[in-house]
């Protein structure tokens, strides 16, 4: 009798959450097309758009084109003074991280100050969620500028959100431990407009487990049927047939040296992470439209001020 009742409380369970994911999927679609995202397409039609520069240009072009863009932080940032505080700042996310590790390693204690989120340990962060970000964050500062803003939204059409914005360590595992979420084959589920933003803050090389993609396979990509988006959708293609199938597609796997810039929108395959030689570092923004964050997912920051929300109306969407 209970374990009927077991299997019967499990069923229930398993229709609630297909019934939930629907009901996320049907908000997400109608924000999409109908409210939402349509006043954003509104704000970018409307306003006087910004004039992109050659570089910010080639950026866009090569996205709508492969789905990437690949370059060096100073293609895009040539004054080293925009550099100089985040490096401060990565220095020291990377320094802390190094003797949270260290000290894990020799005790076999959890380092109470590493901020790890449960299901994806591997990573350690240097904004959990709810971190009250200010403008002089250099990464907020970077992030919500208008230099990375302007391409965000002419690659999108929109004025977009910044959801998330930190800076990751994976430290290196044995080359026999098994992938795990993100390190294999996935798609991101929470919006089919996503642009994300990584910059190489260490050297990345075969083990430091580089950023790889397939070009094509975001939504509206030549190769979109691979693995079809869906809001809510499985993300994950099997790894034990999938792994094999994407040796015949395109994969581009991204090593480079550090300040390596790139922009993808992952709503297409990727996948990323595995270090196995040493440690991986990166600064990470994403840009999404406002229908993922009424539906599908939340930001990582709380936007904090004293002076008033920011005065240049692209900027203050994006954090607001
Ligand atoms: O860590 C990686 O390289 C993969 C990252 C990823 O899956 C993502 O940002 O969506």
């Amino acid at each position: 009798m209970h374990r009927r009742k077991t299997q019967f409380a499990t069923r229930v369970n398993r229709v609630a959450l297909s019934l939930e994911r629907r009901g996320v999927a049907a908000t997400y679609e109608a924000h999409d097309r109908l409210l939402a995202n349509r006043t954003a397409r509104r704000h970018h039609a409307r306003a006087t758009r910004p004039v992109l520069d050659e570089m910010q240009q080639e950026i866009v072009d090569r996205l709508r084109a492969d789905g990437y863009a690949l370059l060096s932080f100073s293609d895009l940032f040539p004054d080293p003074e925009t550099w100089a505080p985040c490096e401060e700042s990565a220095s020291a996310f990377i320094a802390g991280c190094e003797q949270g590790v260290a000290r894990e390693r020799a005790t076999g204690e959890v380092a109470s100050e590493l901020s790890r989120r449960p299901g994806k340990e591997f990573v350690l962060r240097r904004y959990p969620y709810g971190s009250a970000l200010d403008i002089h964050d250099p990464w907020l500062h970077l992030a919500a500028g208008r230099r990375m803003l302007d391409i965000a939204n002419a690659y999108h059409g929109f004025w977009s959100k910044l959801e998330y914005v930190d800076l990751w360590y994976t430290p290196p595992v044995p080359e026999s431990t098994q992938r795990q979420v993100s390190q294999n084959w996935h798609f991101d589920y929470n919006d089919r407009h996503l642009l994300k933003a990584f910059i190489y803050l260490v050297d990345v090389d075969e083990e430091t487990g580089p950023f790889e993609f397939i070009p094509g396979t975001e939504p509206g990509g030549k190769l979109e049927s691979v693995w079809p988006w869906r809001p809510a959708g499985r993300g994950y293609p099997p790894p034990e047939t999938f792994d094999e199938e994407a040796k015949q597609l395109p994969v581009k796997t991204f090593v480079g040296p550090k300040q390596t810039m790139l922009f993808c929108n992952t709503a297409g395959l990727h996948r990323g992470g595995f270090a196995t030689g040493k440690a991986r570092v990166l600064a990470t923004f994403t840009y999404d439209s406002p229908a993922a964050l009424k539906s599908l997912t939340q930001r990582n920051y709380r936007f904090v001020t004293d002076n008033g929300p920011p005065a240049d109306p692209v900027v203050r969407y994006a954090l607001t």
